[in-house]
């Protein structure tokens, strides 16, 4: 079985729709074709300020979320990366392979050193696409499901592998990311020429999975199209009509061409009900399993405890041979 790894933040509390369509969605789907790892990456929520009680909280509901998504422990590793204490110390080792200038390039680091201000922004923040890096070979990783925001560090993970493979012999994988063109960018409902994303995109923009449902269908109704009428997928010149109807098809497993033969002749208002009805049911059950999970903290604890298992037997023996392959002296 060709091998697959992920990590979602816990930074926010409750994913939002792009988390959920752009990655999540696939993460379920791959556990039963691939041999899986998922994990919470907490190591990179500190990149950014963080309230220590909130991060724990946050760590244990974003589980709660995964598991309720539809990830089954029993077909999945499912753990926190910072119960594998490997994640640092390869990502250590990466560091010392990254160009100054190449991680200066990371966009998203620029976008969210911009964000923090240039005094603010941590060192942390700067290496973190590094730990990335060090979070997908760690598991000799084939495949990567993430958004298209994700694309430029999976093409530095490809870059390391193949720098540390040609100097020091054949250790890791090189990763291809897997992104799905359908979900690959999940638009913000009030600008759809941004993503949507957590700390960008306006409240209004942004759909939480664990909002009360019905804030959500007001969202879904109030999000914006165009001055046309037409319902048509046409990315360029009808993003927000094309963002609700990307939405309406993944959800539904409806294609977008039937969807647009549903709504041929009818206005935006019909299409924006029936999304927000369909959002509705999708949210409503996601909610209650979630506060399901959260309620037996000890069946939440015993899943990250044998995850975190079965993933250090693996992330050891990586790491293992790539301080060998480098020349750090075996401790004995
Ligand atoms: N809008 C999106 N469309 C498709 N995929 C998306 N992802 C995020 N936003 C979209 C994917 O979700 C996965 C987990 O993301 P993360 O935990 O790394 O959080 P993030 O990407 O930092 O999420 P945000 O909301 O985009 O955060 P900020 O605002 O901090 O930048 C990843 O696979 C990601 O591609």
């Amino acid at each position: 079985r060709p091998r697959v790894l992920s990590g979602i933040q816990p930074t926010a509390g409750s994913f939002h729709l792009g988390n959920y369509l752009g990655a999540v969605r696939q993460w379920v789907a791959l556990q039963e074709s691939h041999d899986a790892f998922y994990m919470v990456v907490d190591l990179h929520a500190i990149t950014v300020p963080q309230d220590p009680a909130e991060l724990r909280a946050n760590t244990r509901l974003a589980v709660a979320q995964l598991l309720a998504a539809g990830l089954d422990p029993e077909r999945c590793t499912l753990f926190v990366q910072s119960h594998v204490p490997e994640h640092a110390q390869l990502g250590w080792i990466m560091n010392c392979l990254t160009g100054f200038g190449e991680a200066s390039r990371m966009t998203q680091f620029k976008d969210k050193a911009a964000k923090q201000g240039a005094d603010r922004a941590t060192v942390g923040l700067f290496t973190y696409p590094v730990l990335q890096v060090a979070d997908i070979l760690l598991y000799q990783a084939d495949e990567v499901p993430v958004g298209e925001d994700q694309r430029q560090h999976i093409e530095l993970t490809r870059d390391l592998a193949e720098r540390f493979n040609g100097r020091f012999g054949d250790t890791f994988t090189v990763p291809s990311p897997y992104i799905l063109k359908e979900t690959a960018k999940i638009f913000d409902l009030q600008d759809p020429s941004v993503k949507m994303s957590k700390s960008a995109s306006t409240p209004k923009g942004l759909i939480n999975l664990l909002d009360e449902p019905k804030a959500t269908a007001k969202k879904v109704k109030s999000a914006v199209t165009d001055t046309d009428t037409v319902i048509r997928y046409d990315p360029e010149k009808k993003p927000g009509v094309s963002n609700l109807l990307s939405v309406y098809s993944v959800l539904t497993g409806t294609s977008v061409e039937d969807l647009e033969r549903k709504y041929e002749g009818k206005g935006y208002g019909a299409l924006k009900t029936d999304l927000a009805d369909v959002m509705v049911e999708f949210v409503t059950p996601f909610r209650t399993r979630t506060q399901e999970y959260l309620d037996d903290p000890e069946t939440l604890d015993s899943i990250l405890a044998k995850g975190a298992e079965k993933a250090r037997t693996v992330a050891a023996e990586t790491l293992a041979r790539a301080y060998d392959r480098m020349g750090l002296l075996p401790a004995k």
